[in-house]
């Protein structure tokens, strides 16, 4: 069976039960007059995990595995927005507004979109989720279960939300989950590197983590 000198130990995985999850590569997050820029978000700190997930996707598609792609937005009529999560802090516009991009965090506007270098292809599955952990809400868990998925290799943005909590919620429900440390950013890159530990502390308590060289390795072996 493959498996990756993962942290905090080996992370093996059948070729038949294994995908790709990247989290939220949309224009929100990722560039100037969107959501993450709303918050006041450093969303330079982003870039760098854009051209590692490409070539992890580029390395999935080459040996046929399949690839999720996530997209964190809400309803043009917004009733899939807790008001909680629309009045929180005070952004600049908020979710549902005009922004340089359409209107912020609202699927199918220009700003919902997957950035160009880490768009699906046909055949992937999206996944439009309005909240945080991509299980909620969402035909994930039936899609993995009628798939025999039960191991997961997580990147996106960012790693202390969506896709910690994703991976906490999907290690709750019984899949093994990898987070490559080189295919995720934060705006914080503090938060990162404490999260990256947090979820490998205590024997691997949460997942395992690896890097991106190691995955495209392991892959371009089989
Ligand atoms: N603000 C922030 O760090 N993240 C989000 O709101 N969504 C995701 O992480 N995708």
């Amino acid at each position: 069976m493959p498996y990756i000198d993962a942290k905090p130990f080996p992370f093996e995985f059948g070729i038949d039960h294994t995908a790709l999850v990247c989290i939220d590569m949309q224009r929100d997050f990722c560039e100037p007059g969107g959501f993450a820029d709303s918050l006041g978000n450093n969303i330079e700190n982003i870039a760098p995990c854009i051209p590692v997930i490409a070539k992890l996707q580029a390395a999935f598609r080459k040996a046929g595995l399949p690839i999720i792609h996530t997209k964190e937005c809400h309803k043009p009529d917004m009733s899939d927005v807790p008001l909680a999560k629309r009045n929180r802090g005070n952004p600049k516009t908020r979710i549902g507004d005009q922004g340089p991009m359409g209107r912020i965090l609202i699927d199918g506007e220009p700003g919902s979109d997957f950035v160009a270098e880490n768009a699906p292809i046909e055949g992937e599955l999206v996944i439009a989720k309005p909240g945080k952990d991509t299980l909620y809400r969402t035909n994930f868990y039936e899609y993995l279960t009628t798939r025999l998925i039960t191991h997961l290799f997580i990147t996106g943005v960012t790693t202390d939300v969506c896709v910690q909590t994703t991976m906490r919620c999907a290690n709750d429900r019984g899949f093994d989950c990898v987070l490559v440390e080189d295919g995720t950013e934060s705006y914080f890159p503090e938060f990162k590197e404490v999260t990256l530990r947090a979820l490998v502390a205590q024997g691997g308590i949460v997942g395992w983590t690896c890097k991106s060289e190691q995955v495209v390795d392991c892959l371009s072996a089989l």
